[in-house]
Formats: C-alpha cells, sequence, structure tokens
C-alpha cells in the first residue's frame, strides 16, 4: 500500500499547498486554437505576466472534441455548442492557472468583451481575437468555475 493511491479523495486540487501563505486568488484561463496557431502564445503570456498574474500552472495540449464538450457543458443548449466544440478541439491551447488578487475580475477586464468588436482598447481580445467565436482566450467567469476549470486541466502536482 501506500504510493499516490492514498492521497486519492483527500487532495482539494486547486489550493495552494497548506504551509504556504495564500497570495492571491487564481483564475483559469486557456489560450485558444486561434491564438496559438497565429504564434501569439508569447505576446498574450507577456500581456498576462506585465499585469501583475504569476503562472502557477501551465501546459500546451490539445482537447478532444468530447473533452471541448465536457468543458463547454454550460453552453450545451446554446445554439454555438456544435461550433464551439469543433473549433476548441481544432487545434492545440495553453491551459494555465493565474494568481492575483480578485484574479477572476481583474483577468476577465484584461482579456476584454467575448466579442472583438465590443472589447476595449489594449486588452487581449481586442488585440488577438479574430472573432466572437474565435476569441483568443478564456477567462472564467467566478471563483467556484476557476476551481473546476483547474481542476478539469490540472492535478495536485502540477500546480504550484
Ligand atoms: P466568455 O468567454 O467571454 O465568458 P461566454 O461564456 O458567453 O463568453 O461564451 C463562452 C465561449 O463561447 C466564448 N468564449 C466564445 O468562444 C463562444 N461564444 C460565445 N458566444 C458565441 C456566439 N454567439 N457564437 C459563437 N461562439 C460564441
Amino acid at each position: 500500500m501506500g504510493g499516490i493511491g492514498q492521497l486519492k479523495g483527500k487532495i482539494d486540487t486547486f489550493a495552494p499547498p497548506k504551509n504556504r501563505k495564500m497570495k492571491g486568488n487564481r483564475t483559469f484561463t486557456m489560450i485558444k486554437p486561434d491564438a496559438v496557431a497565429d504564434n501569439n502564445i508569447g505576446n498574450i503570456l507577456a500581456m498576462i505576466n506585465n499585469a501583475g498574474f504569476r503562472i502557477v500552472a501551465m501546459k500546451y495540449t490539445r482537447l478532444s472534441q468530447d473533452l471541448a464538450g465536457k468543458f463547454y457543458a454550460v453552453h450545451k443548449e446554446r445554439p454555438f455548442f456544435g461550433e464551439l466544440r469543433d473549433y476548441m478541439s481544432s487545434g492545440p491551447i495553453v491551459a494555465a492557472v493565474l494568481e492575483k488578487d480578485n484574479a477572476v475580475e481583474e483577468f476577465r477586464t484584461l482579456i476584454g468583451a467575448t466579442n472583438p468588436a465590443d472589447a476595449a482598447e489594449g486588452t487581449i481580445r481586442k488585440l488577438y481575437a479574430k472573432s466572437i467565436g474565435e476569441n483568443a482566450v478564456h477567462g472564467s467567469d467566478s471563483d467556484e468555475n476557476a476551481a473546476i476549470e483547474a481542476n478539469f486541466f490540472f492535478s495536485e502536482f502540477e500546480r504550484f
């Protein structure tokens, strides 16, 4: 017995280690397939760091159709669900957990409105999004969803 099996069910996979002071709240982001294909990973990560977010987990990966559907299950009744699932599984993405005080709201401000036509000047979507669907980045809309989304992509041993 022992090893990782013992940890099953005991880990809160979102909170930082208990012996470390929480520096701020956390949010979850993805750099979406359009921004990855356009070679904007570096530009977007620089904007994230320059806005004061610390990257506490990150991976380059690709969602299957099935996983993209699960991630966006909350939107499954929306008319664009099929399009969203196809698009989000169309190429690699970068998933990351970000830390900053008031992270969810601060990050939503940094990324701008869902539709880049409505996004404020200087926001990530204003600079890099192509359309309401291909909109460069995802940002969690609540602390609760940030935790769910981070746990979808990262284990305890992939977050710092
Ligand atoms: P946000 O990502 O700004 O929170 P939501 O939660 O309304 O926006 O939508 C989730 C994702 O669904 C968006 N990021 C976008 O990629 C896609 N989406 C939203 N509205 C549309 C639409 N009208 N047509 C196509 N895709 C959409």
